[in-house]
């Protein structure tokens, strides 16, 4: 009989195998029956040694029988949902992505521009070096700190090219694997859902810490403080730069310098993700001034960067890491061994996004075309936002207050829906958000605004959840919703570390 070998490691945690099953050398799936045994006492089957567990299979079945269905994404499955839906009202507001007032995507100006003039130039297309391209590096740290900060000059950061934002996060997070083990990250709650599934890939434990009080619609300040100080002494603390995903609730300049202060106190180690610069104000230098803050106080800062919503380059996955140090001896050694992270990982990063960028932030006259097509976005959505509340506010005659919508700052909004009331946006509305509540106001229209409002209120008034008919009981389902996902979270990576042990045992 043929047979085939199946890798325990390649099992996802739903079709892991306990120990008891393992020895009992049986594996029922579905119609099929899997057997397996340890190496060497198999005389009858043909198998191969994966590893010390090796698996063999009949023919007619596949070798990848024990891998399941995978989940849609929780951001990027809406938009497929949204392409499967014909409805004429249809409204994607799930991915975080720029849309003109007709709701079509933008190329800005300066990107096509810079385009043109890359094209003219005819320029080769070689391997980059690992850490990518030299003048990318370069304007994205200024960018970023600004150009005349000491620790540029002093060669005190480690700056290597991502695969955007999520690719430097994940660098990121091998390189807290690799050398801080143990080493537990913070993550504010709720957060953007990629978070967890960077850190939880890397092996990086993590928790959360309080971040949105749904009472107040707003920061919870001091359960943000009080779980900062609770953390184990030298933990990172993951903070978005700004326009923070999904609330758009960011803490003001002076909650900014309490945070910081206990970050120092405690020897954590801020860890930024900036995926909006520009994108809160309409001001590339506003957005970062968190980050310029913690460097300014002499602290040790990771930041990673994206270019995917600032100038448009989402498919062009463009971004960086940056590893403040406090010395340029320790910055030579952090970037030496983020590079050895990513040669095996993707070998070097791709080419193009960082030559338009390095050329419009290097170009003066190009580099003031994208500030003010930059405050040109941020003004659309800061009057989308103005127009939904205005919306709201005069169909609703409930007397809630709405005002949390003009509050919020960013690319988003925090509708506070829950997962039933988001379920009739899209069933009965036809309007595509995630299902934590959170609409991208970049994906809206004025001219949506009206439909989106009544979508809005008639979730939030007619289709509450069984147990929430009363409102009040809304922060509390909120806390519970929270909790199991936390837990389910949490239970899949030990199931996952589980496997992974059993493999390396
Ligand atoms: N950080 C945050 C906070 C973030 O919202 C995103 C993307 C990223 C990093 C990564 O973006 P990248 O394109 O890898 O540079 N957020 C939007 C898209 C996504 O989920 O991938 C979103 O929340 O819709």
């Amino acid at each position: 009989m043929a047979s085939s070998v199946l890798s325990l490691a390649s099992a996802t945690p739903s079709a892991s195998l306990s120990s008891h099953e393992i020895e009992k050398g049986k594996l029922n799936l579905g119609n099929s029956s899997l057997c397996f045994k340890k190496e060497k006492t198999n005389p009858f089957m043909k198998t191969k040694s994966v590893g010390r567990i090796s698996m063999a299979v009949a023919s007619n079945v596949s070798r990848f029988e024990a891998i399941t269905m995978a989940p849609p994404d929780p951001i990027l499955g809406v938009s497929e949902a949204f392409k499967a839906d014909n409805h004429e009202l249809k409204l994607n507001l799930g991915v975080g992505a720029y849309r003109t007032e007709e709701l079509q995507p933008y190329v800005l100006d300066v990107v096509k521009k810079a385009d043109k003039l890359l094209l003219e130039k005819g320029e080769n297309r070689e391997y980059l070096p690992i850490e990518g391209l030299a003048a990318f590096n370069k304007v994205t740290a200024e960018l970023l700190f600004g150009a005349d900060n000491p620790v540029i000059k002093q060669q005190r950061v480690a700056t290597v090219q991502g695969l955007s934002g999520t690719g430097s996060l994940r660098l990121a997070a091998a390189l807290i694997e690799r050398y801080f083990s143990g080493a537990k990250v913070l993550i504010s709650s709720p957060t953007w859902g990629n978070h967890k599934n960077i850190f939880n890939d890397a092996r990086v434990p993590w928790s959360e810490y309080r971040y949105y009080d749904p009472k107040t619609v707003g920061l919870d300040f001091e359960g943000m403080i009080a779980d900062i100080k609770a953390a184990p002494e030298g933990s990172f603390i993951l903070l978005h730069g700004c326009a923070h995903n999904p609330t758009g609730i960011d803490p003001t300049p002076e909650q900014w310098e309490t945070i910081a202060d206990v970050i120092q106190e405690k020897n954590h180690i801020p860890f930024f993700d900036i995926a909006y610069q520009g994108f809160a104000s309409g001001s590339l230098d506003a957005d970062a001034s968190s980050v310029r803050m913690f460097v300014a106080r002499g602290m040790e800062v990771i930041a990673a960067q994206s270019y995917s919503k600032n100038l448009g380059l989402y498919a062009e996955r463009i971004g960086a890491i940056n590893v403040v140090c406090s010395s340029s001896d320790a910055a030579a050694r952090v970037k030496s061994q983020l590079k050895r992270i990513a040669r095996p990982m993707y070998s070097n990063p791709p080419v193009h996004g960082a030559r338009i960028v390095a050329s419009i932030v290097g170009d003066a006259t190009l580099f003031k075309e994208w500030n003010a097509e930059m405050e040109m976005m941020a003004g659309r959505i800061m009057n989308v936002r103005q127009k939904l509340f205005d919306s709201l506010s005069s169909k609703d005659k409930s007397g809630k207050d709405w005002s949390f919508v003009l509050k919020q700052i960013g690319m988003f909004s925090f509708t506070g829906l829950n997962k039933a009331q988001c379920d009739n946006m899209t069933n009965k509305w036809h309007v595509y958000m995630t299902k934590d509540g959170r609409i991208s106001l970049a994906g809206l229209s004025l001219a949506k605004c009206e439909y989106l409002a009544d979508a809005i209120i008639d979730s939030y008034h007619n289709f509450p959840l069984m147990v929430a008919s009363n409102k009040d009981h809304m922060p509390l389902l909120f806390l519970i919703e929270n909790a199991l996902h936390s837990l389910t979270t949490h239970l899949c990576l030990a199931t996952d570390a589980q496997v992974y042990w059993l493999w390396e045992s």
